[in-house]
């Protein structure tokens, strides 16, 4: 092993390293010249960036676990502790982050956005208890922390996190500030749903960004599951998806509901404990004993982030300064103009744009119509399967059918808008980043026949078969034969059944509903992205209009000549020559 090999692997000298970079960035904070210059939102997030860091020098290890709403990753995270530590199935009322660390003395807090800490007694972290108590608080929750004085927690934070880009939204910027901190992601997908395209997105645009060495998904709920066999398919999918995501994942298949009952007791497994075991052995040898050298690693990552953002800001006063006052003059003109230009071109785009989401509209409607058609021949074929069974479950199954089909033209048309919209908006002169459209946002509150329609509520769900979206039509084919079949299959077998007639005619009558959801899903789909452009544009042109008042003002304000400032930039790159010097010194360069 060489020096620097050495040296990366011990976390205190890192961590030495980390504050002598923090006691820079605070200089530069005192010493202010930077900061007085740039407007009032680039100074915070540098502030931000070097106080996540403070934080994150201050924090455990910490392991944060992801995935969408009832994926199980609170069930998930009390079976690897071995108790009810958090609460699980949590409304959209009760809804937060957990933070759980080890304490001797147990305990339990909500962290409110002011900062202000509200204390539990034990037994109130239940749904039940818990849901008037964050009522009463008066303020959001930004968090729960709770401490167990678990050997497991003794080196290690678990960050328990709610669904990520759903209906949820609220919490998405502190999940983000975790993701940030985090060490090691987990990502939970279910079984059931396994990662679906919008949780592959989130995987590309939300985990994938924050550089983690190793990413470990766990297909969870294979309880659920009628085979081992279909395991190992849907394990091979999962890889397969994941993989076309990140080359460092992982796919774990297990049950963490089994695994939490076995360890209060219940009976055991052999196939579903073993499952678990190579979850755990996995997660101690990958992450818990390399825990060291993933940490040093985390943090040399953020340190690097804050220099070059650092670099950049100063990259844009001296750019300004450079300019005559007729010149930055002449930018801020343009910039009020493109402002002022901007609902012009909104409405341009809103217009084309219209048209393209009227296409896919249509387009959406013939599938779904089309799709209507082969479920009701799929239904008209169950005739001799057990009405009991079949009045229990046709009802749940045809709504989870219709709704898989909805989220699937949303799915397969995303990238059409993302084009669309992307192309119009560079014609118009915005760069559009990725824009974050997942069917999950848009059918949150689609009802028909006031039924909601959540997939959870009923056991019997699709097992996903489609790889790929070779051509349209052919992503409702697997759907349709699966229907029928799997109702065959698991639940039907044997007996006389009169209900099928009845049910087709509630299936042809919905066909309208079908329509108005098509209509709302893509409707609301159009008002969020042009939205989102719409705030992407303001946000570029607000931007660049404050960093040029800025400049002006404090160059007027204080009666400094170019040259001047140019010396306090000198200054400004001497920290971050120093700072540079640092993440260089660490194995960071
Ligand atoms: N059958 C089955 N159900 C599970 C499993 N894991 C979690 N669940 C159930 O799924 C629901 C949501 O779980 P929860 O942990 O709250 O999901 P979260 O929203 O991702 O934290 C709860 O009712 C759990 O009991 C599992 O492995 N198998
Ligand atoms: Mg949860």
């Amino acid at each position: 092993m060489n020096t620097s090999d050495r040296q990366w692997a011990d976390l205190s000298y890192i961590e030495a390293q980390a504050e002598e970079f923090q006691a820079i960035g605070a200089q530069l904070t005192a010493n202010d010249f930077l900061l007085k210059m740039l407007p009032e939102a680039a100074c915070s997030e540098i502030a931000a960036s070097l106080s996540a860091l403070r934080e994150k020098l201050a924090e455990p290890f910490s392991i944060v676990v992801l995935g969408e709403f009832k994926r199980g990753k609170s069930t998930l995270i009390n079976a690897l502790l071995g108790e009810n530590v958090v609460p699980s199935a949590a409304t959209p009322e009760t809804i937060t982050i957990n933070r759980i660390a080890y304490a001797e003395k147990p305990s339990a807090t909500v962290v409110g956005e002011s900062g202000r800490r509200y204390r539990l007694d034990e037994g109130e972290l239940n749904r039940r208890k818990l849901e008037p108590i964050l009522e009463q608080i008066g303020e959001p929750a930004r968090f729960l922390e709770i401490r167990r004085p678990l050997a497991w927690l003794m080196d290690v934070m678990i960050v328990d996190t709610p669904g990520m880009g759903d209906i949820f939204a609220r919490y998405d910027e502190m999940v983000a500030n975790f993701i940030a901190r985090a060490d090691a992601v987990v990502y939970v997908t279910s079984a059931l749903a396994p990662l679906s395209l919008s949780e592959q997105h989130a995987l590309r645009s939300v985990i994938l960004p924050n550089g983690f060495s190793r990413l470990f998904v766990v297909m969870n709920m294979i309880d659920l599951i009628d085979s081992a066999e279909e395991v190992k398919g849907l394990e091979r999918l999962i890889a397969e998806r994941a993989a076309q995501v990140t080359p460092n994942s992982a796919v774990f298949p297990l049950s963490a509901l089994h695994e939490l009952s076995r360890r209060q007791g219940g009976g055991a497994e052999d196939f579903l404990d073993g499952a678990f075991e190579d979850f755990r052995t996995a997660l101690r040898e990958d992450v818990l004993l390399q825990r060291e050298v993933i940490k040093s690693e985390r943090i040399v990552r953020m340190m690097r982030g804050i220099v070059d953002g650092i670099r950049r800001k100063a990259g844009t006063v001296r750019e300004l300064l450079g300019k005559r006052d007729d010149e930055l003059e002449q930018m801020r003109v343009s910039c009020v103009e493109r402002r002022e230009n901007l609902l012009n071109r909104m409405l341009d785009i809103r217009e084309q744009f219209g048209r393209d989401m009227l296409r896919m509209k249509t387009e959406a409607k013939a599938w779904m119509d089309e799709f209507v058609e082969r479920l009701g021949a799929e239904i008209a074929s169950l005739e001799n399967h057990p009405a009991e069974d079949l009045r229990k479950h046709l009802q749940f199954y045809m709504m989870d059918m219709l709704r898989e089909a909805l989220e699937r033209c949303v799915e397969a048309h995303r990238p059409a808008m993302l084009e669309a919209i992307g192309a119009l908006a560079k014609k118009e002169g915005i760069e559009v980043p990725e824009l974050s459209v997942s069917a999950a946002q848009f059918n949150a509150n689609i009802r028909i026949q006031d039924q909601d329609w959540t997939k959870y509520d009923t056991g019997m769900l699709v097992v996903d078969q489609v790889a790929t979206q070779v051509s349209i039509l052919s992503i409702f084919r697997p759907i349709a034969n699966v229907v029928g079949g799997a109702l065959r299959r698991k639940e039907l077998a044997g007996k006389q059944v009169d209900i099928v007639k009845p049910m087709l005619e509630k299936l042809f009558g919905i066909r309208l509903d079908v329509f108005n959801a098509v209509d709302k899903i893509y409707d609301d789909a159009f008002e969020r992205i042009t939205a989102d452009v719409r705030a992407l544009y303001e946000a570029d042109v607000a931007g660049m209009l404050a960093d040029i008042e800025s400049v002006r003002e404090q160059t007027r304000a204080n009666a400094m000549s170019r040259a001047e400032g140019e010396e306090h930039l000198k200054h400004v790159d001497a920290l971050v020559k120093r700072m540079d010097a640092i993440v260089a010194r660490v194995g960071g360069a």
